[in-house]
């Protein structure tokens, strides 16, 4: 029984080690030729009020290669369907536009996911997206590879601190989606 016992307390102390490894930071895919050009800065979103049917994800997506690359999906674990849209002017209204193609990203540059201009839209939450809970997103590219991203989660309607609101527009869009 002691002897199980020890054997269990190591194999613990063994998965301890592991993951502090990892939270740690040393550990870098970089290094092996992993294509990893494409970086992700402030990825955010908002909580949903109780009922609301979708919710819009924003990150600014910068190109560090030399050849250009593409958004062409992203996915989380909340909902089975998210999809990749913009915004048009239709006449006097701003309307959602899906993005089957996904989003180009030219090298050297940087993309804006934006309230007001494209964003990643969770469609058919089962549940809100709630304040404080980051919300993990996958995004896979047509060159580099696939992001995981935790999105800080501000409270409804509003922005983090440091970028302008455009609450009004994107409000009206999420009412449109459902
Ligand atoms: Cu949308």
């Amino acid at each position: 029984m002691f002897t199980l016992r020890t054997a269990l307390l190591s194999s613990l102390l063994l998965v301890s080690t592991t993951l502090f490894a990892h939270h740690g930071g040393s550990h870098d895919d970089d290094a092996d030729g992993g294509s990893s050009h494409i970086k992700a800065s402030q990825p955010w979103t908002r909580a949903t009020p109780p009922g609301a049917g979708a919710g819009g994800g924003f990150v600014t997506l910068t190109n560090h290669g030399d050849q250009g690359d593409r958004l062409v999906s992203a996915s989380t674990p909340i909902t089975e369907r998210t999809e990749i849209h913009t915004m048009e002017m239709d006449g006097e209204v701003m309307r959602m536009v899906p993005l089957p193609g996904g989003i180009e990203i030219p090298a050297g540059e940087s993309v804006a996911l934006a309230p007001g201009g494209l964003h990643l839209m969770f469609m058919d939450l089962p549940r809100p997206i709630v304040e404080g809970e980051p919300l993990p997103v996958t995004l896979e590219f047509q060159r580099a590879d696939s992001i995981e991203l935790q999105l800080q989660v501000v409270p409804v309607g509003s922005s983090p601190d440091g970028l302008s609101a455009h609450a009004d527009q994107h409000q009206e869009h999420s009412h449109m989606a459902h």
